[in-house]
């Protein structure tokens, strides 16, 4: 059974080629869809006149990260985005257990039930009503063989959304931001990463420093992912999804004013936490957030990266797989800290080592930690708490 040609709208002439090629390639010997003269008017026809657009249900359409619409940017020039997710499948630098590369296509599949226009009461307001311009930019096609291939390829990728014009639909306080520390003093994107294993960041810290010179970091990890090379170590095998963050302060990508969040990894030895000051970190551990509680936290990192421009990267094993065996936070302790982070001069931010779990139950957590990054990086301040029956006197502890 052969499918009736869709009359597809084919406005430009560089989208008709792309469109062209990928036709042949996975549509072998099967018709082109035809132009404008075969465009039927759908008002009249019975399911718009009822029912008006195909809608995708939570469960239904193509993969986007929340239905949002889906572009393959590096290909396409009239895809335009302030804020533009991209995959990067790539786990063949990981030490134990290998699987990412299918993160950002899990992460997508768990983002199915939620939608940016979606708010909450937690944020006071959805991603898609801040303003800014939101694109799924597909997945950069990294070698699986090659690593040093793979690393020149998500720098490249990285570089070349970067680069690209922004939509213009961010909010008064990000566009003087993000112009104001670009070396080019004009607004440039900001990309959401879906890792992949930890390693992507090095040669997006690479991206980001041909644009913005060093950058602050705030880590979200059980691990320091700072530690040296072993003896003997070839120029490839130094680059790591444990080390990235060494390699990136030996090629001077770091300001020395980063922080980690929810540390609670076996040292090799404990002076690794030295070494770790040399790359440029503080460290809140796990256990910090009993300590000291979530409003400490949040105002320790805020003051070590004060105005500074700043990535974030979240290694999903910062929230407790399952909440035993390892006593991570809480997924929802981790939302909490990043509302509270919002207002602070993102550049970009990550969510990476998303591998396979029982039930997707990890992929629907990263999915909500990515809707919280899309809101982060568009509000000036951090939500005020939701109030409902509350007054302020019940906030004093
Ligand atoms: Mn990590």
């Amino acid at each position: 059974m052969l499918a009736v040609a869709l009359p597809i709208l084919i406005a430009l002439s560089g989208r008709a080629n792309a469109h062209a090629s990928h036709h042949e390639e996975f549509y072998p010997g099967v018709q082109q869809p035809l132009a404008m003269m075969d465009v039927v008017d759908v008002a009249t026809e019975p399911w718009t006149s009822k029912y008006g657009l195909q809608y995708d249900l939570g469960y239904t359409g193509p993969l986007s990260f929340s239905h949002l619409p889906y572009a393959r940017c590096l290909e396409d020039g009239a895809a335009r985005f302030d804020i533009g997710l991209l995959g990067m499948p790539f786990d063949t630098t990981t030490s134990y257990r290998p699987g990412a590369r299918f993160g950002p296509y899990a992460i997508r599949s768990g983002s199915r039930r939620q939608r940016t226009a979606s708010g909450t009461l937690a944020w006071g307001t959805s991603p898609a009503d801040l303003g800014a311009g939101l694109l799924d930019c597909g997945d950069v096609p990294v070698s699986a063989y090659d690593n040093a291939k793979a690393l020149d390829q998500m720098e490249a990728a990285y570089s070349t959304l970067l680069s690209r014009p922004v939509q213009g639909g961010t909010t008064a306080a990000y566009k003087p931001s993000t112009a104001a520390f670009a070396l080019d003093g004009i607004e440039h994107p900001r990309i959401v990463t879906l890792g992949g294993d930890h390693t992507i960041v090095l040669p997006i810290l690479r991206a980001l420093n041909k644009v913005y010179g060093p950058v602050s970091v705030i880590h979200f990890d059980a691990h320091l992912d700072t530690w040296p090379s072993p003896p003997g170590a070839s120029e490839q095998e130094r680059i790591t999804h444990g080390s990235f963050f060494a390699i990136a302060a030996e090629e001077g990508l770091l300001t020395n004013t980063s922080i980690h969040a929810g540390i609670r990894c076996k040292m090799h030895a404990l002076d690794d936490i030295e070494h770790d000051g040399s790359v440029g970190f503080q460290v809140i551990s796990t256990d910090d957030i009993d300590d000291y509680g979530i409003r400490k936290v949040i105002k320790k990192i805020r003051e070590r990266i004060g105005k500074n421009p700043v990535y974030l990267s979240l290694d999903i094993d910062v929230v407790d797989p399952g909440l035993a065996p390892a006593r991570g936070w809480t997924t929802r302790e981790v939302k909490r800290i990043l509302r509270g982070l919002a207002g602070l001069n993102f550049v970009g931010a990550d969510i990476v080592e998303k591998r396979h779990s029982t039930a997707d139950i990890t992929g629907i957590a990263a999915a909500d930690l990515v809707y919280d990054f899309l809101a982060m990086l568009q509000l000036e301040s951090p939500p005020l708490p939701h109030q409902g029956p509350f007054s302020d006197s019940d906030l004093a502890h």
